[in-house]
């Protein structure tokens, strides 16, 4: 299968160039079979609680469930997300999606805000919301609940077809990501994308960080939970938006998280 795949870890110049041409890369196998299957039992834990319903997507799930919030910070996928944004970033949400077992093709859009359309920022639409999606079931074939995307679609000046965007035409250029449990898609707001149909008998879940420019507002949470600022890590503290700025607003330069290597 056709990916844009690239490793773990270090951003090179090549995960830059695919990322600008398509708007979106995969890291396959970040997690372990455990993690996988701890990440699993939490978004169950989370789905159950919530009584979800049907697709559904949870925020906040970081907070309460350990194995997720470890993904936050992940070493195979921080590097990509600073070499894309800088050191000054926030986690805008997390969201937990589950696509229930024989679950129909989600709809075609690009990622932002309902409230401000971010194609009225600038063409091209620019990055303001960074999505590292962790697969947490396989989705080695299509028909799995996979990400379908449309590759280098960030750049393009006109939309979507009405006809393709609401599902009554296919369109020749879409790609099903087909990845292990595990894998990690990290894609560029701007990308049309949407969920595919997902024909097996189990539920299906997904975990995404959205990163995000500092100056803009956590879209999963109004506030952050004390409890959890002050059990988690100074680096996730800070990407939680927790850090002291000289002067308002970010005229000058705040100390960036305290990554290791800083
Ligand atoms: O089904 C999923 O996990 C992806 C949902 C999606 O496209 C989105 O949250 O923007």
């Amino acid at each position: 299968m056709f990916n844009p795949s690239v490793s773990a870890g270090a951003f090179t110049e090549l995960d830059q160039f695919i990322f600008e041409s398509w708007g979106y890369f995969v890291i396959p196998n970040v997690l372990s079979k455990e993690e996988i299957k701890e990440c699993v039992d939490a978004s169950i834990r989370l789905h159950e609680a919530a009584s979800t319903v049907g697709w559904g997507q949870i925020g906040r799930g970081y907070e309460s469930e350990y194995a997720l919030e470890k993904l936050m910070d992940h070493p195979a996928v921080l590097p990509k997300i600073r070499g894309l944004l800088g050191d000054r970033f926030i986690m805008q949400s997390g969201w937990n999606t589950m696509q229930p077992a024989k679950g129909c093709m989600g709809g075609w859009h690009q990622d932002g805000s309902s409230a401000f359309d971010f194609n009225k920022l600038a063409y091209p639409i620019p990055l303001i919301q960074l999505r590292a999606s962790f697969l947490l079931t396989d989705q080695e074939e299509p028909g799995m609940g996979n990400m379908e995307l449309i590759p280098g679609s960030h750049r393009s000046l006109v939309p979507l077809p009405d006809l393709i965007r609401t599902g009554k035409l296919d369109t020749p250029i879409s790609h099903v990501i087909c990845a292990p449990a595990g894998s990690v898609l990290v894609f560029h707001n701007a990308v049309w994308h949407r969920s595919y149909e997902h024909n097996w008998d189990y539920d299906r879940y997904t975990m995404h960080y959205i990163y995000s420019p500092p100056w803009v507002k956590p879209s999963d949470r109004f506030s952050n939970d004390v409890g959890f600022m002050q059990k988690t890590t100074p680096v996730r503290r800070a990407l939680m938006g927790d850090f002291s700025r000289p002067d308002a607003p970010f005229g000058a330069n705040y100390t960036p998280p305290p990554f290791e290597d800083n």
